[in-house]
């Protein structure tokens, strides 16, 4: 595929934009590179490529008639009047997913939904590799699909893909050999405005498959249950309550809680849908860690366990994490708001955890929900590391510090994987 003449407005400099441009560099396209800040970390060696032009600090209304198409990133809305009237012009807008689907000669395996999308893709990925050892893990997980696309080996190679709901909403083409829905559960709302629009976002993994592809569902929750009628490939339902084939005791499994049982199912369907035997994926389940920032084990101190679970952006992850503990929990939570409602995670509290540190723009929200359920074991902090430090005074042997926020982390840190660093950091100063 060529871009010879071309030219094309790729919106976002993070690393999606970033990896989008340098693909079309790579092919030929006159680049205009767009950004709502005036002055986005982009290397210097790119702009200075003479098919490169920039117009930061303003989204590109003004310009989009002197461009052939559009790339968006996936965190830039698709309702904005600019990606609107491109759209309107008939200009493709594609997201950084959909460019490089385009590109892509290897089977693709996409995994979406709520929760548990980053441990099941690099458990998926782990097993995937013992069989096809040039596979490549890129997507939500933080690796830009246009940056692996061409380094494939396509003889003998699988692509593993952690799909956002974002980067579904730009997509036109992009079809998986494989799809899964993990689960859904509200999230997103702030994007997405209602539950329908993001499990509609969901569903387009799977718009494109056909009848010789297949599908990967949970049995057990409602919206991914329902979604067997509106595919067209083969679903393969994974379920909690019938393990009729026995890959593994679950004593076995490395890594904890109910759902993590759930997440190892949903990587078992999908690896058996990938051909793979028994043998590896037992092997690939057995030599898994849990994934940094998900259920992360940071280290013991005096008989408290602290755990890092920044990756938990929204309520149900939060309440999942509490829940695959025995021991009684200080949580650390709240960050960036987006529209959630406490009152589904707080009825929690009385029973899983025993103090509530809260933090970041929502702590106000959660203090109040924590109160309208007479819950009054709470405290504010205006910072990690004040968390941290009333956390580690209110901890007595045997308890667990847990940092599960339930919340977006860009109100305080550059993203989740900041967070949950900043708190390692501040547990390994602790003595
Ligand atoms: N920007 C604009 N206009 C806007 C919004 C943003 O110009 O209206 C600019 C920002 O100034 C910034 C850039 O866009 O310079 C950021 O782009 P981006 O937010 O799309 O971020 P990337 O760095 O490209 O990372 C994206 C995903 N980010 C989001 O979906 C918000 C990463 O997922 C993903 O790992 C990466 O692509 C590679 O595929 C992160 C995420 O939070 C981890 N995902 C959500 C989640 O998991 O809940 C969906």
């Amino acid at each position: 595929m060529t871009y010879t003449n071309k030219k094309i407005l790729v919106c976002g400099m993070g690393i999606s934009g970033i990896a989008a441009a340098n693909l079309l560099l790579r092919h030929g396209a006159a680049i205009t590179l767009c950004d709502l800040n005036p002055e986005p970390k982009v290397d210097k060696e790119l702009l200075a490529h003479p098919s490169i032009s920039t117009y930061f600090g303003k989204n590109p209304d003004d310009i989009l008639d002197k461009h052939d198409m559009l790339v968006l990133s996936p965190g830039i809305p698709c309702d904005l009047p600019f990606v609107v009237a491109a759209k309107a012009m008939g200009m493709p807008v594609w997201g950084e997913v959909e460019l490089a689907y385009r590109h892509s000669k290897a089977p693709i395996i996409g995994i979406t939904g709520t929760n548990g999308k980053t441990t099941v893709t690099s458990l998926v990925y782990d097993i995937v590799k013992l069989a096809h050892p040039s596979s490549v893990l890129v997507g939500n997980i933080g690796i830009p699909f246009c940056d692996m696309v061409e380094t494939l080996d396509e003889s003998d190679a699988f692509i593993v893909a952690e799909i956002s709901s974002f980067q579904l909403e730009t997509i036109d083409s992009f079809a998986p050999k494989i799809s899964a829905v993990l689960n859904m559960t509200p999230d997103h709302l702030n994007r997405h405005k209602t539950m329908e629009a993001y499990v509609e976002a969901k569903e387009r993994i799977f718009k494109n498959q056909g009848v010789d592809d297949i599908c990967v569902l949970n049995f057990t929750n409602s919206y991914t249950k329902a979604m067997a009628s509106k595919t067209k490939a083969e679903v393969i339902f994974f379920n909690q309550s019938t393990k009729d084939e026995l890959v593994l005791p679950v004593e076995d499994i490395p890594i904890p809680g109910n759902h993590n049982l759930e997440n190892v199912l949903a990587a078992i369907a999908i690896c058996k849908a990938a051909g793979i035997s028994d043998h590896i994926i037992r092997q690939g389940i057995m030599a898994f860690k849990a994934v940094e920032h998900r259920l992360e084990f940071v280290k013991e101190l005096g008989g408290v366990r602290y755990y890092n679970d920044s990756k938990a952006t929204n309520i149900d992850s939060t309440i999942k994490a509490i829940q695959a503990f025995n021991s009684p929990i200080i949580l650390i939570a709240g960050g960036q708001d987006k529209d959630l409602d406490f009152n589904d995670l707080v009825k929690y509290f009385p029973e899983n955890v025993k103090r509530l540190i809260a933090v970041g723009e929502t702590a106000d929200a959660l203090i109040q929900t924590c109160k309208a359920h007479s819950y009054f074991d709470t405290e504010q902090a205006n910072t990690m590391k004040d968390a941290v430090h009333i956390a580690s005074l209110a901890a007595k042997k045997g308890d667990i510090v847990l940092l599960s926020p339930a919340c977006a982390s860009y109100d305080m840190f550059d993203n989740f994987e900041q967070r949950g660093r900043v708190f390692k950091g501040f547990v390994h100063e602790l003595s």
